[in-house]
């Protein structure tokens, strides 16, 4: 199955009954029905300069979970703008409210997040499980969170705080042994009249070119080449931006780290990018083949920190992750801190929680490939997903079969010679029976532990499959 039918068959969303985030749904249905076909038809990058045989993404597939943080100037208002609530996304505020470039750039003045901790932040998200980490260097507000001589917009010099809070979580995360990386908006940029996006202070058309030379790409350059080496650059809405102009920023990329990888939202057309990025909170309802990534939300309709905003549940967490590893994807999982520094405690928990899941059934999500089936997928069924490694199945049990027994129809690719629970504390056996590549499980009647329970399968070797 090509790309393009896979993405035909796929309908679900992640959380099937929920309303989708962040934006209105018909706007997501819009955003899902144009950019669909593009992102599914994202991975490997089609420039010439590209260096044969490059595994730049190795590390990617290994990790299959990473955090992004989405931090930053909006995270003070925190939704709220002269006493009344703003809808929409809290790092949205600027645009949502029309707010002027001079009253904006005074939150500058008010940031000082003594509670920014880059250690504290780092061992909260490496205690997730998370492999990587993905902070704002730039939103689209135009802050930039970094020391910066292309724009004085930026922490170091704007701001009472004066730190650089992108040098700071560099050392911070590698130091807890994650990849660094960052997020860039690289042509939608609030703060310059001549980016995509500010239409409230300057109406009408414009030339991207100026500022894409002003800024963006220098600013690029002082991010790799003073941070260390990026893992890498998550872009977000291309729109508006040339193939050339995206071409521009693959070069410099290339040029000076050669290993970084770009999300599949650098360019419209979604290539040159290393691994194709779906569309906001958006899962594929079935497994899709090649590196792809879904950035996903910790709060339901916001990514920055806003007031008043849910959060997902630690339940329909683990089943977004198991999900997206299940059909062959990567999870970026978005926390928002507060304006005063601090990750909220609710996201603290939550995280913890996925770290302690992980804590006992990690193999069966690490470097783990997708489902070899399909039918567990079927009629937006949560019942349990399937990951492998090799000969190892792994089943991931949401709903507790009757009676402990579990069974699997007529679907195993060889037979089974042992069945094991994970217990975080090595494995404990089962009794299974097969018969007709059905695989029949004999668990305990009630679960021991926070659902999913993972079950590993193991198979006949490769090599001795009758
Ligand atoms: O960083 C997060 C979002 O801020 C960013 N992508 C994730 C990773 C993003 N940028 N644009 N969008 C998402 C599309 C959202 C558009 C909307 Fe709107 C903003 C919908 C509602 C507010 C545009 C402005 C359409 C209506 C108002």
């Amino acid at each position: 199955m090509n790309p393009q039918q896979e993405l035909r068959e796929q309908t679900a969303t992640s959380s099937p009954g929920r309303s989708p985030c962040p934006a209105a749904s018909t706007l997501v249905a819009l955003i899902v029905l144009t950019c669909a076909p593009l992102w599914a038809a994202g991975g490997r990058p089609a420039l010439a300069e590209e260096p044969a045989g490059a595994d730049r993404l190795a590390w990617f597939r290994e990790a299959r979970f990473g955090i992004m943080i989405t931090w930053g100037l909006h995270a003070l208002p925190a939704g709220r703008w002269q006493g009344k609530e703003v809808k929409g996304l809290g790092e949205w505020i600027q645009a949502r409210a029309k707010i002027p470039v001079a009253e904006y750039e005074r939150l500058a003045a008010r940031f000082n997040p003594t509670a920014f901790d880059a250690t504290a932040w780092s061992k909260v998200i490496r205690g997730s499980g998370a492999r990587y980490v993905c902070p704002m260097a730039k939103h689209h507000d135009g802050f930039a969170l970094f020391r910066s001589a292309a724009s004085s917009f930026n922490v170091v010099d704007a701001t009472p705080f004066g730190r650089d809070i992108i040098a700071e979580l560099a050392a911070a995360a590698r130091a807890e042994g994650l990849t660094f990386c960052f997020y860039y908006s690289q042509i939608r940029d609030w703060h310059e009249p001549d980016a995509q996006g500010n239409t409230w202070d300057w109406p009408g058309q414009r030339d991207y070119a100026p500022y894409l030379q002003r800024k963006a790409l220098p600013q690029l350059r002082e991010l790799l080449t003073g941070y260390g080496p990026i893992g890498m650059i998550w872009f977000d809405t291309p729109e508006g931006l040339k193939k050339e102009q995206a071409q521009d920023i693959v070069r410099l990329v290339r040029e000076l780290q050669p290993d970084c990888l770009l999300n599949g939202r650098l360019m419209p057309e979604r290539r040159a990018c290393d691994y194709a990025t779906t569309p906001d909170c958006r899962v594929p309802g079935k497994p899709m083949a090649g590196p792809w990534e879904v950035p996903m939300t910790i709060r339901k309709g916001t990514w920055g920190y806003k007031e008043g905003t849910r959060l997902r549940t630690l339940d329909d967490l683990l089943f977004i992750l198991v999900d997206v590893v299940s059909k062959g994807g990567n999870l970026l999982l978005n926390i928002g801190p507060q304006g005063d520094g601090s990750i909220p405690a609710e996201e603290v928990e939550l995280l913890a929680g996925i770290g302690a899941w992980l804590g006992i059934n990690g193999e069966a999500i690490y470097d783990a490939d997708r489902s070899p089936f399909g039918h567990e997928f079927a009629g937006k069924s949560r019942d349990w997903r399937c990951t492998r490694k090799g000969d190892r199945l792994y089943l991931h049990l949401f709903t507790w079969p009757e009676g402990g027994r579990f069974v699997l129809d007529g679907a195993l690719p060889r037979p089974a010679t042992a069945v094991a629970v994970l217990t975080g504390d090595g494995e404990q056996l089962m009794t299974f029976t097969q018969e007709d590549g059905n695989l029949r499980i004999d668990l305990p009647t009630r679960p021991a532990a926070r659902a999913p329970t993972v079950v590993a399968v193991d198979l006949v070797g490769d090599r001795a499959a009758p």
